[in-house]
Formats: C-alpha cells, sequence, structure tokens
C-alpha cells in the first residue's frame, strides 16, 4: 500500500482546485478519478467564474489562458417579457465576473498536474474508502486488473453529487435538505457568435430560457423543459426556432444558428448535506451540495469551500492545528446556504411553474417590476452574482 497525506477522490474542479492548492503548499496528495482522462476533459458544464474561483487559479499560476481568452462581464440581464433589465455589477460591486467554462478551467488545471508532481490517476474503477473514522484512512480501486490501496492522513471526497464519499458521511448523522424542482434546462453549446454582449436570463410567457456563451464565437444557450421531454423529441431547429422566438426581440445581434456539438437536458434541484465530515473523511463540491444551475454558483461553490479545506489542511499539516477542520463544516455551510437561497429565489423568480395560477404569476411579475426600477434590490442581486466575500 502505498501513502500520502490527503486521498482526493474525484478530478473534477473540486478535486483539481485542492490538489493543486496542496500540492503548491507542499502537502502529499493524490487524486483519484474514475472516469478516463478524455472524459474529464470533454465534459461541457458551468460557464460563469467568480472571482473567489479565478483568485484561486491566479495564486496557482495557472491564470495564463484564462486571463487571456476568459471574458470579463461588468454586467448581465434578466429580462421579463420583451423588458430587459440591466443589472450592471460593476457600477453596484465594483466588481465582475469571468466567463471561461469548465471545460476549458479543467484542462488548464489537468494539464499543468505532471509539471507540478500533482498525481492523477484516471479509469479507477470499484473504488470503496475504508477506516475514515481511525488515524489511518484509505481508498483502494482497481486499475488495469490490479487492486490498488492508498493510505491517507486525510480523504477529500470531491467525487461529485454521484461519488460514494457522501453515502459514507450519511449514515453518521443524515442532515440533508432538498428541493426538486418541476423542470429541466435543455442545453445547446454551438460556434455561433452570441446573441448579446452579456448573459440574458430571460422569463417570458414560454418559460424560462438563458442566453450565455463560452466565447465571442461560441454560444451556449438553455431553454426551460418539462421533465418528461426528452432528447430526441428536440430536433436542433426546433431548439433554435425556439430561442428565436425568445431572443431575437430582446437581443443586439439576434440569434445565429449552427450546428449543435452538445446538446443534453439536466434537471434543476436544490440539496445540501450538511454532514460534510466523518471522522477523517471531509466532502467538497457537489459531492455536499447542488444548487439549481440559475445563477452559476455550483462550480463557484466547489471553489470556496476547498479554499477553506486547504487552509485548514495547510494549518494541520504545518503545526498539528486541527481547529480549521473542526471548523470546515460550519465554515463551508455558511456560505453554501446563502449560494442556495439565492439560487432557489432566482429560480423562482425567473421560471413558469407548472400548474401556478394566475395570482402567482402576477406575483411574479411584479417581482420583476420592482426590480427594474429599484437599485437596492439590484444590488442585492449583483452582490450575490459576483459571489460573496469568503
Ligand atoms: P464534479 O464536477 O461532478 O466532479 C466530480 C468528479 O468525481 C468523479 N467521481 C469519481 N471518481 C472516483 N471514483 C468514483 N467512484 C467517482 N464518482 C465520481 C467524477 O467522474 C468527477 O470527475 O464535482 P465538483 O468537482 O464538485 O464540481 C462541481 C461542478 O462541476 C458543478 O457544480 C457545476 O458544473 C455546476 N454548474 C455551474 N456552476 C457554476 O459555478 N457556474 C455555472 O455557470 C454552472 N452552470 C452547472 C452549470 C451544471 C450544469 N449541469 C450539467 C448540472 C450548467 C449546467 C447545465
Ligand atoms: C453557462 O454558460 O453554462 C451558464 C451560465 C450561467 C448560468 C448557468 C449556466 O447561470
Amino acid at each position: 500500500m502505498s501513502t500520502t497525506g490527503v486521498a482526493i477522490i474525484g478530478a473534477g474542479p473540486a478535486g483539481l482546485l485542492l490538489g493543486h492548492l496542496l500540492c503548491q503548499s507542499g502537502i502529499a496528495c493524490t487524486i483519484v478519478e474514475r472516469q478516463s482522462r478524455d472524459h474529464v476533459l470533454s465534459r461541457i458544464r458551468a460557464g460563469v467564474l467568480e472571482t473567489v474561483t479565478t483568485d484561486l487559479l491566479t495564486r496557482l499560476g495557472i491564470d495564463r489562458r484564462m486571463r487571456k481568452e476568459g471574458l470579463v462581464e461588468a454586467g448581465f440581464n434578466l429580462a421579463s417579457g420583451d423588458r430587459l433589465i440591466r443589472i450592471d455589477i460593476a457600477a453596484l460591486t465594483g466588481r465582475h465576473v469571468t466567463v471561461y467554462g469548465q471545460t476549458e478551467l479543467t484542462r488548464d488545471l489537468v494539464e499543468a498536474a505532471p509539471e507540478r508532481g500533482l498525481e492523477i490517476i484516471f479509469d479507477a474503477a470499484n473504488l470503496a474508502i475504508h477506516d475514515v473514522e481511525s488515524a489511518s484512512p484509505s481508498v483502494s480501486f482497481e486499475k488495469d486488473g490490479a487492486v490498488t490501496c492508498i493510505g491517507a492522513r486525510f480523504i477529500a471526497g470531491c467525487d461529485g453529487f454521484h461519488g460514494p464519499s457522501r453515502g459514507v458521511v450519511r449514515p453518521s448523522a443524515a442532515r440533508e435538505y432538498v428541493r426538486e424542482y418541476p423542470f429541466g434546462w435543455l442545453g445547446i453549446l454551438a460556434d455561433v457568435p452570441p446573441c448579446h454582449d452579456e448573459l440574458i436570463y430571460a422569463n417570458g410567457e414560454r418559460g424560462f430560457a438563458l442566453a450565455s456563451m463560452r466565447s465571442r464565437t461560441r454560444s451556449r444557450y438553455y431553454v426551460q423543459v418539462s421533465l418528461s421531454d426528452r432528447l430526441e423529441e428536440w430536433s436542433e431547429d426546433r431548439l433554435w426556432d425556439e430561442l428565436e422566438a425568445r431572443f431575437d426581440g430582446l437581443s443586439k445581434h439576434g440569434v445565429a444558428r449552427g450546428p449543435a456539438l452538445e446538446m443534453s437536458i439536466a434537471p434543476l434541484r436544490s440539496y445540501v448535506c450538511e454532514t460534510m465530515r466523518r471522522g477523517r473523511l471531509f466532502l467538497a463540491g457537489d459531492a455536499a451540495h447542488i444548487v439549481p444551475p440559475t445563477g452559476a454558483k455550483g462550480l463557484n461553490l466547489a471553489a470556496s469551500d476547498v479554499a477553506y479545506l486547504w487552509q485548514a489542511f495547510a494549518s494541520y499539516f504545518a503545526s498539528g492545528d486541527e481547529s480549521g477542520l473542526d471548523a470546515y463544516e460550519a465554515t463551508a455551510l455558511a456560505r453554501v446556504w446563502k449560494a442556495e437561497r439565492f439560487s432557489w429565489s432566482l429560480t423562482n423568480l425567473m421560471h413558469s411553474f407548472p400548474g401556478e395560477s394566475p395570482f402567482e404569476r402576477r406575483m411574479r411579475n411584479a417581482e420583476l417590476d420592482y426590480l427594474a426600477g429599484s437599485r437596492a434590490m439590484q444590488t442585492a442581486i449583483a452582490e450575490n452574482y459576483v459571489g460573496l466575500p469568503l
């Protein structure tokens, strides 16, 4: 059995950021990932980074491509019917967000690993977690037909919503909170110029739609779909027709069509596992909490968990001080719950709910109308959108 300081499960943004931060602090760690390198590098997901996340990349010195190719966004738009409400985040908060795909961030972190001595083991099957309540926990897995076991001082469960870590933490004290939303998002990625220079989150008669982007030549769009909708029911033409109907009147440039690089449907869910630790196993990122994508908080919450956890590990390995590790759960959850609230509230404000009454629709329209004229409410939204301080 080999040994390390921290065994990290999962090479998503949480695991990769934690691995690099620990490595930079001189703490030995190994990342164990179930999927292949190619699979990890090809996943299409988040697009909007808070400064919490971009600052970590800068601290690591893995920000060169992001600074060059990322789009600094000084504002975004909420649309109610055919009215565009611009949230001037730069003027309201003095800050900004960066549009840079999770796919690109992942690539930068994976490619920088070898030169920094960060070991990532891909294609690790049947991972199991052992002895987390002892002083010498371990993970075992199968690779190339052989079983490998890595002993560690700590294990970081960065294995996303469907990974095994939460199942190990959970029996110790199940404090879980969940909300499933009665709709999903159908997304499309295409190499066409975005319809607008900034993101538009649109609420309308036909439900929610989002015009986002990855660059000035690559667009990302989403529309609200029913949970019973199947991808096969949505031809590319049908989706472009819908997007044109939603955004041609709202946007500066109009919707440009092109072949889909990817199309997928994702369900929307809020979830928090308040128990983020069991013994020497710590959860971070989607392994512990999920937000609906409205507001772009998921990846950024993974980054803030990791910032707290890395500092806690760093003081433990420097001086044996366990106070940071003991405080991790409470510190992380304080920020997690605020982001959960924001994502939930923006989801409620911008989507049509099946079976909602005309009164509920009026309430939403009144809130959007109030928002359009209230600097106070715009500031509250902007402050949450750029990310609350660590
Ligand atoms: P991940 O990215 O799911 O990574 C977990 C990793 O663990 C691996 N794993 C295992 N490894 C070993 N053994 C096992 N048994 C394992 N089981 C799992 C997985 O293969 C994977 O590599 O979790 P992490 O690192 O916590 O990162 C979270 C983010 O990926 C997620 O929150 C965001 O993508 C959410 N999200 C967005 N977040 C933002 O901040 N801004 C956005 O604009 C944004 N847009 C989105 C989103 C998520 C979306 N979907 C697909 C739900 C848009 C969408 C459509
Ligand atoms: C994206 O570009 O994928 C994106 C942007 C903003 C969101 C969610 C997703 O709120």
